[in-house]
């Protein structure tokens, strides 16, 4: 078992985080506040070709391994939560989902624009299907003469909602053998551009945390999707769906450990530099347990989070067993060790984590997504428990 960084797991973790402290940290406090997506940061990103690297050679990518994707994942978070996201849909919700399941001609029309900077996204979730996500409520009525579907709902949940192009997309084909008759029978996934015939960007949601990244709800009205785009075949969609969060809740994992990483290194920096009764803080033993506490359940977060990343890899290079339980695993841990650190953080600095002058109050507010999205820390423990019981 080797527990070191490739040379080029290192040389990526270097640049990206030169391309997070130069780039990202200078916007993202004015971001966060006027809840402005990282467009034009998205741009420069692009110029490190770093956005294709689920997507095969051949349709523009540029493959890396699943570790590095992780790291990639951790140094945008440990500077910015929201980039760090919306980074994580774009590359594992919707680009890879494509590379997986859809047909060479589906990759040949949406991953070269997914490859070239064009942003992904991936709509599941409802008002009523959260949790539940087999209680999808959207449907999907093939047209006559059976060249396309016309989808009527609600999404809601939507992370890069408005600034995406390409969004994979879930309803239920209400014309399939299985619709009503099994739970998540006619669940169907769709590829949806942006400029489709009713489609629309609903509501944006005003946020606790991630601010720059932009959550809304999608509007459904008649919306005419060629037969062309549904990726695998009707009523094929749910599984997709679950493999999909598989891979996602590894990312989410890993933005969950940029995030305590970020904290702890402003706690830390802070706490040497900042005096009382005549000796830095990180001397005084209250400060210093917290510390060495934190940098613990950071370094465990990673080694959960790179081992799921390891598993994810095994599953399809290797055709080894599913990541389902690694991954939730991992995002369980790591969830709830960016609450747990961001909150250690804001009470090492005192007063002023509570103030906007020092980035551990924005930590603290992104960290609670981690426990959220990509599902709640309740259904990683559904799943982990599935996993674990007795035959
Ligand atoms: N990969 C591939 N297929 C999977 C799978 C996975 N990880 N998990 C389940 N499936 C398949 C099952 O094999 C089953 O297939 P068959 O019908 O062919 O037998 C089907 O999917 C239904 O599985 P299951 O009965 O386990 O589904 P449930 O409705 O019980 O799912 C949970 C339960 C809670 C695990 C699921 O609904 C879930 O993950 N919910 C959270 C969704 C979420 O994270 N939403 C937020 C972000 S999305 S914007």
């Amino acid at each position: 078992m080797d527990f070191a960084e490739t040379e080029e797991q290192s040389m990526i973790r270097e640049m990206v985080r030169d391309f997070a402290e130069e780039v990202l940290a200078p916007t993202c406090l004015v971001r966060d506040r006027d809840q402005k997506p990282p467009i034009d940061e998205w741009k420069i990103f692009c110029e490190y070709g770093l956005q294709g690297i689920t997507i095969p050679e051949e349709y523009g990518g540029n493959p890396i391994d699943d570790i590095s994707e992780a790291i990639i994942i951790e140094e945008l978070a440990r500077v910015d939560p929201s980039f760090s996201v919306m980074f994580c849909v774009h590359v594992g919700l919707c680009s890879m989902t494509i590379a997986l399941h859809g047909n060479e001609e589906q990759k040949q029309r949406f991953l070269p624009r997914l490859a070239a900077g064009e942003i992904g996204a991936y709509s599941l979730s409802e008002a009523g299907a959260g949790t539940d996500a087999a209680a999808l409520g959207c449907k999907a009525k093939l047209s006559d003469d059976g060249s396309h579907y016309i989808l009527n709902g609600e999404k809601m949940w939507v992370t890069n909602g408005a600034s995406a192009d390409i969004y994979v997309l879930f309803a239920k084909d209400v014309g399939h053998p299985d619709y009503g008759v099994k739970k998540h029978g006619g669940t169907t996934a769709f590829i949806v551009d942006s400029s489709m015939e009713g489609f629309s960007v609903g509501k944006k949601e005003d946020k606790l945390g991630i601010r720059s990244s932009d959550t809304c709800a999608l509007l459904l009205e008649d919306c005419k999707i060629p037969i062309e785009n549904v990726l695998k075949e009707s009523g094929k969609g749910f599984p997709i769906a679950m493999n999909a969060l598989d891979n996602s809740r590894i990312g989410i994992a890993a933005q969950a450990l940029g995030i305590a990483q970020g904290a702890y290194e402003s706690a830390l920096n802070y706490a040497h530099q900042r005096e009382a009764f005549g000796k830095p803080i990180a001397y005084h033993q209250s400060i210093g347990n917290y510390l060495a506490d934190m940098a613990t359940q950071t370094e465990a977060a990673r080694h959960m989070v790179y081992k799921a990343s390891w598993a994810k890899q095994r599953h399809y290079e290797e055709d080894g067993p599913r990541h389902s339980t690694e991954a939730s695993m991992a995002k369980l841990f790591a969830g709830d060790t960016a609450m747990w650190v961001s909150e250690r953080a804001v009470q090492v600095l005192g007063g002023y984590g509570y103030t906007t002058d020092f980035p551990v109050e924005r930590f603290f507010r992104d960290a609670k997504i981690t426990q959220i999205y990509e599902g709640t820390q309740e259904v990683q423990r559904i799943v982990i428990n599935r996993s674990i019981a007795p035959e």
